[in-house]
């Protein structure tokens, strides 16, 4: 009896001892909860360049371990995006999730990767987010497309990348509904890899980087007077000889043509064209250092390693110089599945100036014959050009507008704003001077239809931002002159000019700048920017 009553009084406390577990386990676990969930929380408030329309519904989508990644139609190029997506959450929450095919249809796929050709607003490049409490839809027209949001959501992801929250936990989506398409078809960047040279790895990081801000085109300037850089199998001195250093004097380097089709394979796959240029009748010294027959008197010139410009050309009345440069752009050509071929055409100072006029026409007709679309720098407007012949912006207006008078279109790569080589300030290291010191704010605060009297809408093409790089030495030294003037640079070239302001733009690249440097990217910590600001705000 007693023994009996005992047990009972042990029973009673022990599950008294349960209850007050339990009700403790349901009174602590919603505030351990809360410190993971608000780190893990990703954003709509951070995209560059800016969306055309963002609209908050006001609700949750969880990612977790187990989100499925949902593809239609399942091909080649979808793969490839979906495996991009899934690679970017990996590096930003650590989840490794699935992909499923399209026979897998119901209704609780996390995240759907869509082409449904119906969108005629959203065009080649545009793309429709759609988050909702189950559903993560990207919906585009085209495949670019579904790569330019897998962008945006990698760029939501960002606050997530320092988290050190248990990886159990989900990842908090705020519901959303975005639609974004293109200002301008011409994104690019250029990389100057004749005045130092870059390695291929270099130009396919560089991809990476830019790719996240919806570039799309990037242009390599691989000849000038240090240096040849592509490898042309008929004239194989030109990199050999003409590609063995570089400014400063070091040991230079050349793409052979496999390193080539490498850079253009990667850049494609992540809808970037690349754009070869071989400078001419200008900026030719290593070419003529490399071929006696294209100087007019039969004598080489030495290498040059220095930074000058403005003293080299090609002989214009040798037939070989044209026998030259036809080889030149077939290999080129054939080499390049992207339409455009640039001439460069710039500082010609010591060509005559009759002569440079006879000789873009010309070249023009050359690269005709291979099937492609030639651009120069604005200089090229002196000639008589056809008007599919797009034309580069950098310095002179008059010059510009001879080319729009022509019914050519315009790249627009203002020095004194789109110059990723000009320094910041006087105290920059890196970086010349001579069109003056650009801030991250002088680089984002003009707009390519009003730089230039007398210029519309219809005559831009698009922005580049061009890196030359008598400077730059190795990746560090590009990233730095890069960010964060480049993600200016898109969003001039993308978001509408009615999105844009430099207050709100602020803002959100400073939590560029906490990606940055969880990812270790060299960047300037320009004083216009409140680089704390994330910090500040989440600390609140
Ligand atoms: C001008 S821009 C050049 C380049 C130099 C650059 C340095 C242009 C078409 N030509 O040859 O590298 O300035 O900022």
């Amino acid at each position: 009896m007693n023994n009996k009553y005992n047990f009972r009084i042990i029973e009673y406390i022990l599950s008294a001892l349960i209850i007050l577990q339990l009700v403790s386990c349901k009174t602590v676990a919603p505030t351990d909860e809360r410190k993971p969930m608000r780190e893990l929380k990703a954003s709509f408030d951070n995209i560059i360049p800016v969306p055309v329309s963002i609209n908050p519904t006001g609700s949750i989508f969880r990612l977790n371990p187990n989100s499925i990644i949902y593809i239609e139609p399942m091909n080649y190029e979808t793969r490839f995006i979906g495996q991009y997506l899934k690679d970017q959450i990996k590096s930003t929450t650590g989840y490794g999730i699935t992909f499923l095919t399209a026979e897998a249809i119901s209704a609780d796929e996390n995240i759907r990767l869509i082409i449904d050709d119906r969108d005629e607003l959203l065009g080649q490049e545009g793309y429709e987010l759609i988050i909702t409490e189950n559903l993560l839809t990207i919906k585009a027209n085209k495949a670019e497309g579904l790569f330019r949001g897998v962008q945006t959501i990698s760029q939501m992801l960002f606050p997530l990348v320092n988290s050190s929250a248990p990886l159990s936990k989900d990842v908090l989506i705020p519901t959303v509904e975005i639609k974004d398409y293109p200002r301008f078809e011409w994104r690019g960047v250029m990389l100057d890899v004749a005045r130092h040279f870059f390695s291929v790895s270099d130009v396919k990081k560089l991809v990476d980087r830019i790719v996240l801000y919806k570039f799309n085109r990037l242009h390599l300037h691989l000849t000038d007077d240090q240096g040849w850089r592509i490898q042309i199998n008929s004239w194989p001195n030109l990199t050999i000889y003409g590609g063995s250093t570089q400014v400063g004097g070091g040991v230079g380097g050349y793409f052979t043509q496999e390193d080539y089709t490498e850079i253009v394979k990667y850049a494609e796959q992540r809808y970037i064209i690349v754009v070869p240029e071989i400078d001419m009748p200008g900026h030719t010294n290593a070419a003529l250092a490399s071929y006696p027959v294209l100087n007019c008197d039969g004598i080489s010139p030495e290498l040059y390693t220095g930074i000058k410009v403005g003293f080299s050309s090609l002989c214009i009345n040798k037939d070989s110089t044209y026998i030259f440069i036809d080889d030149v752009i077939r290999e080129v050509s054939e080499l390049t599945p992207g339409p455009y071929i640039h001439i460069g055409g710039d500082e010609a100072m010591a060509t005559d100036s009759v002569d440079y006029i006879n000789f873009i026409v010309r070249v023009q007709d050359i690269i005709q014959s291979y099937g492609k679309q030639m651009i120069g720098w604005e200089e090229i407007t002196q000639s008589r050009l056809k008007s599919n012949t797009i034309v580069q912006h950098w310095r002179k207006s008059q010059l510009a507008m001879k080319g729009v008078h022509q019914g050519s279109k315009l790249i627009m790569s203002p020095s004194t704003k789109a110059y990723m080589d000009m320094k910041y300030t006087p105290d920059t290291e890196l970086g010349l001077h001579w069109a003056g010191y650009i801030e991250v704010s002088d680089a984002y605060n003009w707009d390519p239809v009003t730089q230039i009297i007398g210029v519309s809408d219809k005559d831009i093409l698009g922005v580049e931002a061009p890196l030359w790089t008598e400077t730059v030495l190795n990746f560090s030294d590009i990233e730095f002159m890069l960010f964060p003037r480049l993600p200016g640079i898109a969003e001039i070239g993308w978001s509408q000019a009615e999105a844009r302001n430099w207050e709100g733009y602020k803002m959100r690249l400073a939590n560029h700048g906490a990606y940055w440097k969880a990812i270790g990217l060299n960047f300037y910590r320009s004083p216009e920017i409140d680089w704390d600001w994330i910090i500040k705000i989440s600390s609140k």
